[in-house]
Protein backbone atom coordinates (compact mmCIF):
# COMPACT_ATOMS: atom_id res chain seq x y z
CA UNK A 1 0.00 0.00 0.00
CA UNK A 2 1.16 3.41 -1.12
CA UNK A 3 3.32 5.12 1.81
CA UNK A 4 0.60 8.20 1.83
CA UNK A 5 -2.38 5.86 2.61
CA UNK A 6 -0.59 4.31 5.08
CA UNK A 7 -0.25 7.74 6.47
CA UNK A 8 -4.22 8.30 5.99
CA UNK A 9 -5.32 4.74 7.66
CA UNK A 10 -2.84 5.76 10.59
CA UNK A 11 -5.15 8.74 11.16
CA UNK A 12 -8.64 6.74 11.56
CA UNK A 13 -9.12 7.36 15.10
CA UNK A 14 -10.66 3.98 17.14
CA UNK A 15 -11.61 6.23 20.15
CA UNK A 16 -13.17 9.40 18.25
CA UNK A 17 -15.15 7.18 15.91
CA UNK A 18 -16.61 4.94 18.77
CA UNK A 19 -16.89 8.62 20.82
CA UNK A 20 -19.27 10.05 17.92
CA UNK A 21 -21.46 6.41 17.80
CA UNK A 22 -21.72 7.05 21.50
CA UNK A 23 -22.77 10.48 21.28
CA UNK A 24 -25.11 9.82 18.72
CA UNK A 25 -27.28 6.90 20.07
CA UNK A 26 -27.86 9.53 22.48
CA UNK A 27 -30.25 11.41 20.44
CA UNK A 28 -33.33 8.91 20.32
CA UNK A 29 -32.00 7.05 23.34
CA UNK A 30 -34.79 4.24 24.50
CA UNK A 31 -33.63 1.68 27.37
CA UNK A 32 -31.58 -1.26 27.35
CA UNK A 33 -28.94 0.76 24.99
CA UNK A 34 -31.56 1.26 21.98
CA UNK A 35 -32.04 4.32 19.56
CA UNK A 36 -35.05 5.08 18.19
CA UNK A 37 -34.47 7.82 15.64
CA UNK A 38 -37.37 7.62 13.13
CA UNK A 39 -37.18 9.56 9.55
CA UNK A 40 -37.69 13.31 9.65
CA UNK A 41 -38.47 13.06 13.25
CA UNK A 42 -37.05 15.95 15.87
CA UNK A 43 -34.85 13.09 16.58
CA UNK A 44 -33.22 12.61 13.01
CA UNK A 45 -33.06 17.06 12.88
CA UNK A 46 -30.63 16.67 16.21
CA UNK A 47 -28.63 13.70 14.34
CA UNK A 48 -28.43 15.82 11.35
CA UNK A 49 -27.30 19.03 13.27
CA UNK A 50 -24.62 17.14 15.20
CA UNK A 51 -23.33 15.44 11.52
CA UNK A 52 -23.49 18.86 10.16
CA UNK A 53 -20.99 20.24 13.19
CA UNK A 54 -18.74 17.54 12.92
CA UNK A 55 -18.35 18.24 8.86
CA UNK A 56 -18.18 22.28 9.05
CA UNK A 57 -15.32 21.80 12.27
CA UNK A 58 -13.31 20.51 9.07
CA UNK A 59 -14.15 22.45 6.44
CA UNK A 60 -16.27 20.01 4.44
CA UNK A 61 -19.31 21.26 2.17
CA UNK A 62 -22.36 20.74 3.44
CA UNK A 63 -25.73 20.14 1.14
CA UNK A 64 -29.10 18.70 1.34
CA UNK A 65 -31.44 17.44 -1.95
CA UNK A 66 -35.36 17.56 -1.88
CA UNK A 67 -36.04 14.22 0.24
CA UNK A 68 -33.87 15.35 2.69
CA UNK A 69 -30.78 13.54 1.71
CA UNK A 70 -27.58 15.09 3.41
CA UNK A 71 -24.20 15.59 1.87
CA UNK A 72 -21.00 15.85 3.25
CA UNK A 73 -18.25 16.98 0.43
CA UNK A 74 -14.02 17.10 0.36
CA UNK A 75 -12.98 18.66 -2.57
CA UNK A 76 -10.33 16.95 -5.12
CA UNK A 77 -8.36 18.12 -7.53
CA UNK A 78 -10.68 17.85 -10.56
CA UNK A 79 -13.98 19.65 -8.48
CA UNK A 80 -16.07 19.14 -11.92
CA UNK A 81 -15.86 15.07 -11.32
CA UNK A 82 -18.12 12.73 -10.40
CA UNK A 83 -17.55 12.18 -6.61
CA UNK A 84 -16.53 8.65 -5.12
CA UNK A 85 -19.42 8.84 -2.49
CA UNK A 86 -20.17 6.53 0.79
CA UNK A 87 -22.28 6.67 3.55
CA UNK A 88 -25.92 5.15 4.67
CA UNK A 89 -28.47 6.67 6.75
CA UNK A 90 -29.20 7.76 10.55
CA UNK A 91 -32.75 6.76 10.84
CA UNK A 92 -33.59 4.03 12.80
CA UNK A 93 -36.06 1.45 13.79
CA UNK A 94 -38.22 2.37 16.60
CA UNK A 95 -36.77 -0.26 18.70
CA UNK A 96 -33.55 0.10 17.01
CA UNK A 97 -29.50 -0.14 17.80
CA UNK A 98 -26.69 2.32 18.39
CA UNK A 99 -25.12 0.74 14.90
CA UNK A 100 -27.79 0.02 12.05
CA UNK A 101 -27.51 2.46 9.65
CA UNK A 102 -25.19 5.16 11.82
CA UNK A 103 -21.75 3.57 11.13
CA UNK A 104 -21.54 3.94 8.20
CA UNK A 105 -22.45 7.59 8.46
CA UNK A 106 -19.91 7.83 11.35
CA UNK A 107 -17.15 5.40 9.26
CA UNK A 108 -17.69 7.88 5.79
CA UNK A 109 -16.90 10.74 8.42
CA UNK A 110 -14.03 9.05 9.96
CA UNK A 111 -12.56 8.19 6.39
CA UNK A 112 -12.69 11.66 5.04
CA UNK A 113 -11.68 13.47 8.55
CA UNK A 114 -7.92 10.89 7.91
CA UNK A 115 -7.64 11.47 4.53
CA UNK A 116 -7.79 15.14 5.23
CA UNK A 117 -5.39 14.57 8.45
CA UNK A 118 -2.96 12.95 6.51
CA UNK A 119 -3.34 15.88 3.93
CA UNK A 120 -3.84 13.90 0.85
CA UNK A 121 -5.11 15.32 -2.41
CA UNK A 122 -7.61 12.83 -4.55
CA UNK A 123 -8.13 13.41 -8.18
CA UNK A 124 -11.71 13.19 -7.54
CA UNK A 125 -14.09 14.68 -4.35
CA UNK A 126 -15.13 12.01 -1.84
CA UNK A 127 -19.00 12.38 -0.36
CA UNK A 128 -20.42 11.00 2.51
CA UNK A 129 -24.26 10.93 2.42
CA UNK A 130 -26.57 10.42 5.08
CA UNK A 131 -29.91 9.03 3.01
CA UNK A 132 -32.95 10.01 4.16
CA UNK A 133 -35.72 7.49 5.23
CA UNK A 134 -33.34 4.26 4.76
CA UNK A 135 -35.64 2.41 7.08
CA UNK A 136 -38.59 3.13 6.34
CA UNK A 137 -40.34 2.57 9.57
CA UNK A 138 -42.07 5.64 10.23
CA UNK A 139 -42.85 6.58 6.20
CA UNK A 140 -43.12 3.07 4.31
CA UNK A 141 -41.37 2.31 2.01
CA UNK A 142 -37.69 1.99 3.12
CA UNK A 143 -34.65 3.01 0.97
CA UNK A 144 -36.77 6.37 -0.10
CA UNK A 145 -34.03 8.81 -0.43
CA UNK A 146 -32.01 6.97 -2.21
CA UNK A 147 -34.85 5.44 -4.34
CA UNK A 148 -35.80 9.20 -5.13
CA UNK A 149 -31.96 10.46 -5.61
CA UNK A 150 -31.51 8.35 -8.01
CA UNK A 151 -34.29 8.42 -9.86
CA UNK A 152 -35.76 4.82 -9.25
CA UNK A 153 -39.24 6.81 -7.85
CA UNK A 154 -40.24 9.99 -7.83
CA UNK A 155 -40.53 12.44 -4.92
CA UNK A 156 -44.58 12.57 -5.21
CA UNK A 157 -44.93 9.06 -4.78
CA UNK A 158 -43.75 9.74 -1.53
CA UNK A 159 -45.12 13.05 -0.29
CA UNK A 160 -48.58 12.13 0.86
CA UNK A 161 -47.61 9.10 2.97
CA UNK A 162 -48.77 8.95 6.38
CA UNK A 163 -46.82 7.99 9.92
CA UNK A 164 -49.34 5.82 12.60
CA UNK A 165 -50.24 9.13 13.87
CA UNK A 166 -51.67 10.80 10.81
CA UNK A 167 -48.69 13.08 9.90
CA UNK A 168 -48.43 13.58 6.24
CA UNK A 169 -44.58 12.79 4.63
CA UNK A 170 -44.53 16.35 2.99
CA UNK A 171 -45.20 18.42 6.21
CA UNK A 172 -42.24 16.21 7.51
CA UNK A 173 -39.92 16.37 5.17
CA UNK A 174 -40.35 20.62 5.34
CA UNK A 175 -39.49 20.58 8.69
CA UNK A 176 -36.43 18.94 8.61
CA UNK A 177 -35.35 20.74 5.34
CA UNK A 178 -36.24 23.94 7.49
CA UNK A 179 -33.71 22.80 10.24
CA UNK A 180 -30.73 23.05 7.97
CA UNK A 181 -31.06 26.50 6.45
CA UNK A 182 -27.03 27.13 5.56
CA UNK A 183 -26.27 23.64 3.72
CA UNK A 184 -26.13 23.92 -0.11
CA UNK A 185 -29.10 22.89 -2.45
CA UNK A 186 -28.27 19.53 -3.91
CA UNK A 187 -30.35 18.70 -7.18
CA UNK A 188 -31.22 14.90 -7.54
CA UNK A 189 -29.78 12.62 -9.94
CA UNK A 190 -26.04 14.48 -9.07
CA UNK A 191 -23.74 11.43 -10.68
CA UNK A 192 -21.37 9.52 -8.51
CA UNK A 193 -18.30 7.68 -9.84
CA UNK A 194 -18.45 4.51 -7.43
CA UNK A 195 -20.14 4.08 -4.27
CA UNK A 196 -19.00 2.03 -1.10
CA UNK A 197 -21.23 1.76 1.63
CA UNK A 198 -19.79 0.66 5.31
CA UNK A 199 -22.41 -1.57 7.56
CA UNK A 200 -22.86 -3.95 10.12
CA UNK A 201 -23.78 -7.56 9.04
CA UNK A 202 -27.19 -7.89 10.53
CA UNK A 203 -26.67 -11.40 10.63
CA UNK A 204 -24.36 -13.86 12.49
CA UNK A 205 -21.84 -15.04 9.45
CA UNK A 206 -18.91 -12.69 10.38
CA UNK A 207 -18.97 -13.63 14.05
CA UNK A 208 -19.32 -17.64 13.46
CA UNK A 209 -16.55 -17.38 11.63
CA UNK A 210 -14.02 -15.23 12.80
CA UNK A 211 -13.94 -12.73 10.45
CA UNK A 212 -13.38 -9.15 10.77
CA UNK A 213 -14.59 -7.25 7.50
CA UNK A 214 -17.59 -8.71 4.70
CA UNK A 215 -16.77 -8.38 1.06
CA UNK A 216 -19.89 -7.89 0.29
CA UNK A 217 -21.02 -9.47 -2.91
CA UNK A 218 -24.74 -8.22 -3.08
CA UNK A 219 -28.27 -8.07 -1.67
CA UNK A 220 -30.92 -10.09 -1.49
CA UNK A 221 -34.31 -9.01 -3.59
CA UNK A 222 -37.45 -7.60 -1.68
CA UNK A 223 -40.91 -7.15 -2.10
CA UNK A 224 -43.04 -5.09 -0.31
CA UNK A 225 -46.94 -5.02 0.09
CA UNK A 226 -49.82 -3.05 2.38
CA UNK A 227 -53.01 -5.43 2.60
CA UNK A 228 -56.32 -4.05 3.50
CA UNK A 229 -59.28 -5.91 4.21
CA UNK A 230 -62.45 -4.42 4.68
CA UNK A 231 -65.48 -5.23 6.55
CA UNK A 232 -68.34 -4.04 8.35
CA UNK A 233 -67.76 -2.88 12.75
CA UNK A 234 -70.96 -4.59 14.60
CA UNK A 235 -71.63 -5.35 18.29
CA UNK A 236 -69.46 -8.45 19.22
CA UNK A 237 -72.13 -9.61 21.52
CA UNK A 238 -75.35 -9.77 19.61
CA UNK A 239 -74.19 -9.78 15.55
CA UNK A 240 -74.27 -13.39 14.68
CA UNK A 241 -70.92 -14.98 13.02
CA UNK A 242 -72.26 -15.78 9.89
CA UNK A 243 -74.05 -12.24 9.39
CA UNK A 244 -70.18 -10.18 10.03
CA UNK A 245 -67.73 -8.71 7.24
CA UNK A 246 -65.53 -9.27 10.16
CA UNK A 247 -62.21 -7.78 8.98
CA UNK A 248 -59.43 -9.00 11.77
CA UNK A 249 -60.55 -12.70 11.04
CA UNK A 250 -60.05 -12.38 7.66
CA UNK A 251 -56.67 -10.54 7.65
CA UNK A 252 -56.00 -13.77 9.80
CA UNK A 253 -57.04 -16.29 7.36
CA UNK A 254 -54.84 -14.06 4.89
CA UNK A 255 -51.72 -14.41 6.76
CA UNK A 256 -52.24 -18.00 7.56
CA UNK A 257 -52.63 -18.19 3.92
CA UNK A 258 -49.14 -16.52 3.02
CA UNK A 259 -47.39 -18.10 5.33
CA UNK A 260 -48.08 -21.23 3.55
CA UNK A 261 -47.58 -19.87 0.06
CA UNK A 262 -43.81 -19.04 1.65
CA UNK A 263 -43.44 -22.60 3.63
CA UNK A 264 -39.39 -23.19 2.81
CA UNK A 265 -38.18 -25.79 4.19
CA UNK A 266 -34.52 -24.52 2.91
CA UNK A 267 -35.39 -21.39 5.42
CA UNK A 268 -33.96 -19.28 2.73
CA UNK A 269 -36.64 -17.11 1.87
CA UNK A 270 -38.33 -14.26 4.31
CA UNK A 271 -41.33 -13.27 4.95
CA UNK A 272 -42.76 -11.24 7.56
CA UNK A 273 -45.58 -9.08 8.63
CA UNK A 274 -44.60 -6.82 11.04
CA UNK A 275 -46.79 -4.19 10.85
CA UNK A 276 -50.87 -4.02 11.50
CA UNK A 277 -53.65 -1.30 12.10
CA UNK A 278 -56.99 -2.34 13.13
CA UNK A 279 -60.26 -0.42 13.46
CA UNK A 280 -61.96 0.48 15.46
CA UNK A 281 -59.39 -1.94 17.61
CA UNK A 282 -62.05 -2.58 20.63
CA UNK A 283 -62.30 -5.50 21.98
CA UNK A 284 -65.80 -5.64 21.55
CA UNK A 285 -66.58 -4.18 18.49
CA UNK A 286 -65.87 -6.35 15.64
CA UNK A 287 -63.34 -4.80 13.03
CA UNK A 288 -64.09 -2.89 10.36
CA UNK A 289 -60.77 -2.55 8.60
CA UNK A 290 -57.59 -3.99 9.15
CA UNK A 291 -54.36 -2.53 6.75
CA UNK A 292 -50.93 -4.83 7.29
CA UNK A 293 -47.71 -5.12 5.62
CA UNK A 294 -45.69 -7.77 3.97
CA UNK A 295 -41.86 -8.07 3.67
CA UNK A 296 -40.78 -10.79 1.23
CA UNK A 297 -37.44 -11.48 0.28
CA UNK A 298 -35.40 -14.00 -1.58
CA UNK A 299 -32.10 -13.77 -3.59
CA UNK A 300 -33.20 -15.51 -6.29
CA UNK A 301 -34.85 -13.94 -9.24
CA UNK A 302 -37.59 -16.09 -10.56
CA UNK A 303 -38.60 -17.00 -6.85
CA UNK A 304 -39.63 -13.86 -5.70
CA UNK A 305 -41.36 -12.79 -9.01
CA UNK A 306 -42.91 -16.33 -8.92
CA UNK A 307 -44.08 -15.33 -5.09
CA UNK A 308 -44.76 -11.65 -5.51
CA UNK A 309 -46.56 -12.51 -8.13
CA UNK A 310 -48.92 -14.82 -6.13
CA UNK A 311 -49.67 -12.65 -3.03
CA UNK A 312 -52.91 -11.21 -4.62
CA UNK A 313 -54.18 -14.48 -5.41
CA UNK A 314 -53.77 -16.19 -2.20
CA UNK A 315 -55.38 -13.12 -0.77
CA UNK A 316 -58.32 -12.71 -2.38
CA UNK A 317 -58.75 -16.89 -2.57
CA UNK A 318 -58.35 -16.82 1.71
CA UNK A 319 -60.70 -13.73 2.38
CA UNK A 320 -64.04 -15.27 3.36
CA UNK A 321 -66.29 -12.20 4.04
CA UNK A 322 -64.58 -8.71 3.05
CA UNK A 323 -63.50 -7.19 0.04
CA UNK A 324 -59.25 -7.44 0.14
CA UNK A 325 -56.75 -4.35 -1.48
CA UNK A 326 -53.17 -5.41 -2.07
CA UNK A 327 -50.96 -2.64 -2.66
CA UNK A 328 -47.15 -3.69 -3.87
CA UNK A 329 -45.29 -0.76 -2.14
CA UNK A 330 -41.29 -2.09 -2.61
CA UNK A 331 -40.00 -4.00 -5.89
CA UNK A 332 -36.44 -4.86 -5.34
CA UNK A 333 -34.97 -7.30 -7.68
CA UNK A 334 -31.61 -9.17 -6.23
CA UNK A 335 -28.76 -7.03 -6.89
CA UNK A 336 -24.96 -8.18 -7.88
CA UNK A 337 -22.30 -5.40 -6.94
CA UNK A 338 -20.02 -4.75 -9.07
CA UNK A 339 -16.91 -7.22 -9.47
CA UNK A 340 -14.46 -4.60 -9.32
CA UNK A 341 -15.36 -2.75 -6.38
CA UNK A 342 -15.81 -6.01 -4.73
CA UNK A 343 -12.62 -7.16 -5.45
CA UNK A 344 -11.12 -3.74 -4.06
CA UNK A 345 -12.78 -4.19 -1.30
CA UNK A 346 -11.23 -7.55 -0.57
CA UNK A 347 -7.92 -6.62 -1.98
CA UNK A 348 -7.66 -3.62 0.85
CA UNK A 349 -8.84 -5.81 3.49
CA UNK A 350 -6.16 -8.70 2.70
CA UNK A 351 -3.60 -5.87 2.10
CA UNK A 352 -4.37 -4.25 5.67
CA UNK A 353 -3.97 -8.45 6.99
CA UNK A 354 -7.73 -7.99 8.60
CA UNK A 355 -9.66 -11.48 7.94
CA UNK A 356 -12.03 -11.36 5.39
CA UNK A 357 -14.86 -13.43 3.32
CA UNK A 358 -17.06 -12.78 0.90
CA UNK A 359 -21.07 -12.73 1.53
CA UNK A 360 -24.15 -11.74 0.35
CA UNK A 361 -26.23 -9.33 2.23
CA UNK A 362 -29.89 -10.07 3.97
CA UNK A 363 -30.11 -7.00 4.90
CA UNK A 364 -31.15 -3.98 2.11
CA UNK A 365 -29.38 -0.74 2.11
CA UNK A 366 -29.30 2.23 -0.27
CA UNK A 367 -26.61 0.41 -1.74
CA UNK A 368 -29.17 -1.33 -3.67
CA UNK A 369 -30.15 2.09 -5.23
CA UNK A 370 -26.41 3.16 -5.82
CA UNK A 371 -25.64 -0.35 -7.79
CA UNK A 372 -28.39 0.99 -10.26
CA UNK A 373 -26.12 4.36 -11.38
CA UNK A 374 -22.69 3.57 -10.59
CA UNK A 375 -20.21 1.04 -9.80
CA UNK A 376 -20.98 -0.34 -6.17
CA UNK A 377 -20.00 -2.32 -3.33
CA UNK A 378 -19.99 -2.66 0.91
CA UNK A 379 -17.76 -3.56 3.81
CA UNK A 380 -19.73 -5.40 6.72
CA UNK A 381 -18.40 -5.84 9.70
CA UNK A 382 -19.49 -7.93 12.74
CA UNK A 383 -22.27 -7.49 15.10
CA UNK A 384 -23.01 -9.15 18.28
CA UNK A 385 -24.61 -13.04 17.84
CA UNK A 386 -25.93 -11.30 14.72
CA UNK A 387 -28.63 -9.26 16.13
CA UNK A 388 -29.95 -6.22 15.04
CA UNK A 389 -33.33 -4.56 14.77
CA UNK A 390 -33.58 -4.54 18.37
CA UNK A 391 -31.92 -2.83 21.35
CA UNK A 392 -29.17 -5.32 21.98
CA UNK A 393 -27.63 -4.65 19.04
CA UNK A 394 -24.03 -4.30 19.40
CA UNK A 395 -20.52 -3.96 18.02
CA UNK A 396 -16.93 -3.86 18.99
CA UNK A 397 -14.45 -0.79 18.96
CA UNK A 398 -11.95 -2.53 16.98
CA UNK A 399 -14.10 -4.15 14.37
CA UNK A 400 -15.72 -0.88 13.47
CA UNK A 401 -12.02 0.88 13.12
CA UNK A 402 -11.41 -1.52 11.23
CA UNK A 403 -13.96 -0.96 8.84
CA UNK A 404 -12.92 2.78 8.50
CA UNK A 405 -9.95 1.74 7.71
CA UNK A 406 -10.89 -0.50 4.83
CA UNK A 407 -13.28 2.44 3.69
CA UNK A 408 -10.36 4.56 3.55
CA UNK A 409 -7.86 2.58 1.64
CA UNK A 410 -11.04 1.98 -0.70
CA UNK A 411 -12.40 5.48 -1.14
CA UNK A 412 -8.42 6.82 -1.62
CA UNK A 413 -8.51 3.91 -4.58
CA UNK A 414 -11.65 4.72 -5.83
CA UNK A 415 -10.56 8.35 -5.52
CA UNK A 416 -7.49 8.13 -7.07
CA UNK A 417 -4.41 10.62 -5.87
O1 LIG B 1 -35.06 -3.78 6.07
C1 LIG B 1 -33.85 -3.78 5.87
O2 LIG B 1 -33.30 -4.74 5.35
C2 LIG B 1 -32.99 -2.61 6.32
O3 LIG B 1 -32.39 -2.94 7.53
N1 LIG B 1 -33.75 -1.40 6.45
MN1 LIG C 1 -29.28 -0.22 7.80
MN1 LIG D 1 -32.11 -1.40 9.36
Amino acid sequence: MREDAQHALAQVDEARLWRRHVEMARIGAIPNNGVNRAALSDEDIAARTLLISWARARNFGVSVDGIGNLFLRREGRDAVAAPVMTGSHMDSQPRGGRFDGIYGVLAGLEALEAIDAAGLETQRPIEVVAWTNEEGGRFPPCTMGSAVHTGARALEDFLEVKDNDGIVLKDALARTLAATPDAGARAFGSPAAAYIEAHIEQGPRLELEGKTIGVVTGIQGLRWFNIEVSGKTDHAGTTPLKLRKDALRDAIAIINALHELTRDDSDTLRFTVGRMLVTPNSPNSVASHVLFSVDLRHPDRATIDRLGQAVEPAARAAARQCSVKVTPTLHDDPRVFDPGVVDIVEACARELALPCMRLASGASHDAMYMARVCPTGMIFVPCENGVSHNEAENAKPGDLAAGARVLTAVLLELAGR
